[in-house]
């Protein structure tokens, strides 16, 4: 699967360069060579620039399947004259009608009242959880080996499927911070020629809750208080805390959110999961279990707590940029798609565990995750609300072949979805919207309705029917294709609020996530746990939830305890030791460098020799290089990306100096400067911020010429994951391999 994956990266992205080599002709403006464009309004009608490359947007048709606008990259701008919404061409769009130059507005005044009315109404409803996303087009790719499971076609050797992915934070408004600790969301929309799959997963493979009836509970214990709305976009604060320590069944989701996995690196580092287990179906009708699983190519990696907290401040817009950027300059963002698969045994259990209860992983050293796919994310979104904001997932969008199970949560799920729409994007056509739109036929029968698109033909949207020739037709039982729910036997009984005694074990697969974490992962959980609670205000509460520490592991407890100045309690319940399970562990991989951002501060009165090499080398190993420089301009004839004041070293996967730059003007004195030491004095302080920051987070660092003795100046001296003298080149390729492992995981301090 490794050489299949990397094929089917390869093809997909060749065929893209060649996709982007015939779009760059005619020359975009503003690439080397070309005539920069004119920054002030023409005044004579011209093209618009051209749209970038790869922005592509779902086909643009009717929910009966015809074209509906033929303008490829239909947008606002795509003609010559300013007109109102009904085509007239005004003349002036910058004053009102008024009774003379200095009178009052008149009520007749079309444009103004048009053009205020549609602007009071261009927001809507932000999701009520998953508010705060970024998006992206892909294309998905299946290696066929899941065949012998499931007959959906687009699992099929081969075939490509446009896929349409948003990226999610839980708690936060539309405009929260992307680092903080939450869950992030992992939603997936499969165009496949037999109608949309959604596969609307998390970057956490347990939920909270096991019943899908608490949902209100959980998410208004997570979102602010209600009294004063804050605090946003975080579970640090009582509510949330009182609630995951009374119900202990979300302890195993909350481990998870105090684990490095609650504060992902970037949406290019993590995992997606189903959550849910699901029933399949081959071609022969023989039906499994499966769980669903993202794995990304460039492994599972997470941001230090620090640089999350800094980025809230200094880029809250982190991952979305980041995603977009990597995209833009070609780092497409790729995951296989995973399966494990269970037989379909009549109690829905594999081994000891509960396939029907989301509060449980199945390790995959017990069923591994076989890779069945790959999806590469090849374009950003031409306009944020019309595809990132209007997609409309929902996990009853399903395809022959792959059906729900009975697990509770997924039940109330299937009907949620639709139901947050209705109000979300106000009505029931929003299958109609353009990113919503199946890429096949549609024949719904569904007439009317707020923002009706379609102009349906026909006189008889019934069935049965002989005006309209009886069309459509249901597929029969010989027809290929149709979408049917899997035959699964439900076990009889009496109509029960219950739910099975399995369900009860709320700790075993806490401890025995803890137990897989390495020294530096349980550190930082600790430390999590210690900040989260330390930001509650009610004792009670921190007690309770120390409680739930001591039934997880002691030493977890009696350091939470100890940050929190309180005795740690004795467990509750006898403590579980399961294997642990190394999968579950970010630390000890070596993964690609693609699109990784190497900072390279540079001294422009200094030695910039191997500054070409350099960057040449960094572009050649597929990572971005940005030179971080006193002033904007050019240093050495090359660009310079950032400065010392808008640089900061949260940005960077490594950091490489290039020369000592001294104090720049508009720099703060330094630290030492008072005490008149020879020392950091001698740089900008920025660049000692810089490097003391990147050294504290283990990012790999290098630093040839005069770079080194500034190193030294700032305090870094001989250390793992420090590169040091040797050409520019030969720091660069030690510096490489040692990013390959993300962190220079030895430098973090543990207890
Ligand atoms: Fe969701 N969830 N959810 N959820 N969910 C929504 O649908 C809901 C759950 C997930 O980028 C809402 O369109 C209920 C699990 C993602 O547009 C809403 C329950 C998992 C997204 C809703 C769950 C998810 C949502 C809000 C408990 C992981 C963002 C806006 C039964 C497997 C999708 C919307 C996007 C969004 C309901 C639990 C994932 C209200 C009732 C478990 C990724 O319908």
């Amino acid at each position: 699967p490794k050489q299949l994956a990397k094929d089917t990266f390869e093809k997909v992205v060749g065929r893209l360069a060649e996709k982007a080599a015939e779009l760059a002709e005619p020359p975009v403006p503003g690439a080397p060579g070309v005539e920069p464009p004119q920054l002030e309004e023409p005044t004579e009608p011209r093209a618009p620039l051209p749209p970038k490359p790869d922005q592509g947007a779902p086909e643009l048709r009717t929910a009966t399947g015809t074209e509906v606008d033929a303008k490829p990259d239909a947008r606002a701008q795509h003609e010559t004259y300013l007109t109102t919404s009904t085509g007239a061409r005004l003349r002036d769009t910058d004053h009102s009608l008024k009774a003379g130059e200095r009178g009052p507005t008149l009520l007749q005044d079309h444009h103004l009242r048009e053009k205020i009315t549609h602007f009071d109404h261009e927001r809507i409803p932000e999701r009520v959880v998953h508010a705060r996303g970024a998006g992206a087009h892909g294309v998905f790719v299946g290696y066929g080996n899941a065949d012998s499971v499931c007959k959906a076609t687009f699992l099929r050797e081969g075939v490509e499927t446009p896929t349409f992915v948003r990226f999610s934070t839980v708690l936060g408004s539309r405009g929260s911070a992307d680092t903080v600790r939450d869950t992030r969301g992992f939603a997936t929309k499969f165009y496949t020629s037999e109608g949309n799959f959604d596969l609307v997963g998390n970057n956490i493979p347990v939920f909270f809750i096991q019943d899908g009836i608490k949902f209100p509970d959980v998410i208004h214990a997570g979102k602010p208080h209600p009294d004063r709305e804050i605090p946003q976009a975080q579970s640090a604060h009582d509510t949330f805390w009182d609630f995951v320590s009374l119900h202990t069944e979300a302890q195993h989701h909350t481990m998870w959110n105090m684990s490095d996995r609650g504060i992902p690196r970037s949406y290019r580092t993590m995992e997606g999961f189903g959550v849910h287990t699901f029933r399949v179906e081959n071609d022969a009708g023989d039906t499994s279990l499966v769980k669903f699983h993202w794995k990304p190519r460039l492994g599972v990696h997470s941001l230090t707590w620090e640089e999350a907290q800094l980025l809230g401040g200094i880029d809250p817009d982190f991952h979305r940029r980041d995603l977009y950027d990597a995209i833009e300059s070609g780092a497409y963002p790729a995951y296989e798609l995973g399966l494990q698969v269970f037989p379909d045994n009549p109690e829905q259990v594999f081994g000891d565990i509960d396939l029907l209860d989301p509060t449980k992983i199945v390790p995959e050293e017990l069923a591994p995750v076989q890779p069945v796919g790959l999806m590469v994310l090849t374009a950003n979104p031409t306009n944020f609300f019309a595809e990132t904001e209007q997609v409309a997932f929902h996990v009853g969008h399903l395809v022959p072949g792959i059906d729900a199970t009975d697990d509770p949560l997924v039940q109330a799920r299937l009907f949620s979805y639709v139901d947050t729409q209705l109000s979300r994007l106000g009505g029931p056509n929003f299958n109609q919207l353009p990113v919503n739109r199946p890429h096949t036929e549609v024949n719904d029968m569904f007439r009317d309705g707020f923002h009706q698109h379609a102009v349906h033909a026909g006189v008889a949207p019934y069935k049965p029917n002989s005006l309209d020739g009886g069309c459509p037709f249901h597929a029969g039982a010989d027809l290929e294709g149709s979408f049917e729910h899997l035959p699964a036997k439900v076990a009889a009984g009496t109509k029960v609020r219950a739910q099975p005694a399995s369900f009860d074990d709320h700790f075993s697969q806490v401890r025995q996530f803890w137990l897989s974490m390495s020294p530096v992962e349980q550190e930082h959980i600790i430390r999590a746990y210690t900040f989260e609670l330390g930001k509650c205000y009610e004792q009670v509460i921190k007690e309770r939830q120390l409680q739930c520490l001591a039934n997880i592991d002691a030493r977890l407890c009696s350091e939470v305890a100890t940050g929190l100045g309180l005795p740690a309690p004795q467990p509750s319940i006898e403590l579980v030791d399961l294997d642990p399970s190394p999968a579950l562990s970010q630390v000890g991989e070596a993964w690609p460098p693609d699109g990784r951002m190497v900072g390279i501060v540079v001294d422009p009165d200094g030695d910039l020799s191997a500054l070409s090499a350099v960057r040449s080398a960094t572009f050649g190993a597929g990572m971005v290089p940005l030179l971080i420089g006193p002033h904007g301009g050019e240093v050495g004839g090359f660009p310079v990306q950032r400065t010392f004041a808008t640089a900061r070293s949260v940005e960077f996967d490594a950091v490489l100096l290039a020369g000592a730059p001294v104090p720049a003007p508009d720099a703060l004195p330094a630290r030492d400067a008072k005490a008149g030491a020879a020392s950091s004095a001698a740089i900008d302080p920025r660049v000692v911020l810089l490097l003391e920051e990147a050294f504290r987070h283990c990012k790999v660092i290098g630093a040839w010429g005069d770079g080194v003795a500034a190193l030294e100046a700032a305090g870094i001296t001989e250390a793992p994951g420090v590169v040091r003298g040797g050409s520019g080149p030969d720091v660069l390729t030690g510096v490489q391999e040692q990013m390959a492992f993300h962190r220079v995981w030895e430098r973090f301090p543990q207890s």
